[in-house]
């Protein structure tokens, strides 16, 4: 048996605007309004209002983590449904008892809660009056979001995370059109991550002000870089990719401080962000006390052939490459199958980053709804979810055995969930959503969990 630390997390991740619902969801946000305006961009135009229903089903979703032994369960509270004045901070009543609920009958039940505060959700009004992070001012707003937040509901919550893979808005809204405000502007996209980074520090420093019990960190999807071969352009392209898709945010936020080649890089095309010297003291001073990393696909990267004439996205220094005689998912786009690559992330934070402590935010195995066979008997076969994981599992158990300081497991996802453009394309879930009754039923792949989660090991 492959034994886990003691005490580990073994659970699942989701976010609000993908499992709440808007029933009752006093502001609207950023995925509400594209919806209403461009439906036909959503796979099989599902909307994002009714979804897994969560605000409604919590208590009994509550049991069904319980039923296959989550010790722990991360979601995000959303700033569109706390706050009902993003300018003064009044919340809505109606929010802040539901958010307590939830969170209560999360403890109640042994599981215990990480709470994040922003999953690519940004209030309308906010994107449509201010530019959303284009503008310092959502940072202000932003910290009387997380200020409230804290206050509310920090007494009970340990565990907080200020951003889920917080690139995510600067690729999808600023460089390659899958979020919204669907612009194309590598000064923007600089911006825009500078400005996030700093309302993660900001939020930091408000969550130690209030002197509460728990810690404080940051999601980031982490995903390791490798090359063609050894050739030295190759891995020169690599150590730009990394620096531009890790390290903008790991080294910031781990370390304080971003890396001198990116901004050198950034430097010479004389597109670095606006910055005081404050605001790096500020980053500088709210390194976080965990992280959460989410892995997927690896990333593999050669040098470009020929130079683009313009630097519009980071691809100007590099092309992908597709690795001859690999692995692909064939419910994922063909995404690459490389587990060996989370001993990689492991590796990484123990020996760059100071072995901070960290946890598997998101590991998420894609499966389409007809791969996911239905048996004779009803049951949901899944093993193919399940056999890959064991894979991933096994190259984690190495890296911890080897020292690295990783405190648990979260899967994406607890029942299956929406996905911004692709709704519901792809199912990720312990449990099957019926997207016509809203019925949850439990997958082989759960029944495994199960176990593992009961003997902390597998
Ligand atoms: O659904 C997303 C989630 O919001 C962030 N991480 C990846 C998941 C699956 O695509």
């Amino acid at each position: 048996m492959k034994k886990f630390p003691e005490n580990f997390f073994w659970g699942a991740a989701a976010s609000g605007p993908q499992t709440e619902g808007i029933t009752n969801k006093i502001n609207k946000s950023i995925w509400d309004i594209w919806f209403e305006k461009e439906p036909e961009r959503f796979y099989n135009q599902i909307s994002p209002y009714v979804v897994c229903d969560t605000y409604n089903k919590f208590k009994e979703d509550i049991k069904l983590m319980k039923e296959i032994n989550f010790n722990s369960f991360r979601t995000s509270i959303q700033w569109s449904r706390l706050i009902k004045d993003f300018y003064t901070g009044e919340v809505d009543p109606d929010a802040v008892r539901f958010y307590n609920e939830y969170i209560d009958e999360l403890i109640k039940n042994g599981i215990e809660p990480i709470i994040n505060l922003y999953h690519f959700d940004m209030p309308a009004n906010l994107q449509e009056e201010l530019g959303g992070w284009e503008n310092k001012k959502t940072i202000e707003l932003f910290v009387i979001f997380a200020k409230k937040a804290f206050e509310l509901f920090g007494d009970r919550v340990k565990y907080w995370t200020t951003f889920n893979e917080p690139i995510v808005p600067v690729e999808g809204g600023y460089l390659y059109n899958f979020h919204y405000p669907c612009k194309k502007d590598m000064r923007l996209a600089v911006q825009v991550a500078y400005n996030i980074i700093l309302a993660h520090a900001k939020a930091v420093q408000e969550y130690r002000r209030q002197k509460l019990d728990g810690k404080i960190g940051v999601i980031l999807n982490l995903t390791p870089t490798y090359t063609r071969d050894e050739r030295p352009e190759d891995k020169k392209a690599a150590h730009i990719a990394d620096l531009f898709f890790n390290r903008s945010f790991l080294d910031p936020m781990v370390k304080g401080e971003f890396p001198q080649d990116l901004i050198e890089i950034l430097k010479e095309h004389n597109m670095l962000p606006e910055t005081t010297e404050e605001e790096k003291s500020i980053i500088l001073n709210s390194k976080v006390d965990y992280l959460g990393v989410n892995y997927y696909v690896p990333r593999r990267v050669k040098a470009v052939e020929k130079t683009p004439k313009e630097f519009t996205e980071p691809e100007y220094y590099f092309e992908y490459h597709i690795k001859e005689n690999g692995r692909f998912n064939p419910y994922r786009d063909g995404n690459e199958i490389h587990p060996v690559a989370l001993y990689d992330i492991a590796k990484n934070i123990q020996e760059n980053y100071n072995n901070i402590p960290w946890y598997i935010g998101e590991i998420g195995i894609a499966m389409s709804l007809d791969s996911e066979k239905t048996l004779p008997d009803g049951r949901i076969d899944d093993s193919f979810r399940t056999n890959l994981l064991i894979e991933h599992l096994d190259e984690l158990h190495k890296a911890i055995q080897e020292g690295a300081n990783c405190f648990g497991v979260h899967q994406w996802t607890f029942i299956d969930n929406w996905s911004w453009l692709n709704s519901f394309k792809r199912r990720y879930g312990f449990y099957r959503l019926d997207l016509e009754t809203g019925e949850r039923k439990i997958k082989e792949h759960a029944k495994w969990f199960k176990e593992v989660a009961k003997n902390n090991g597998y």
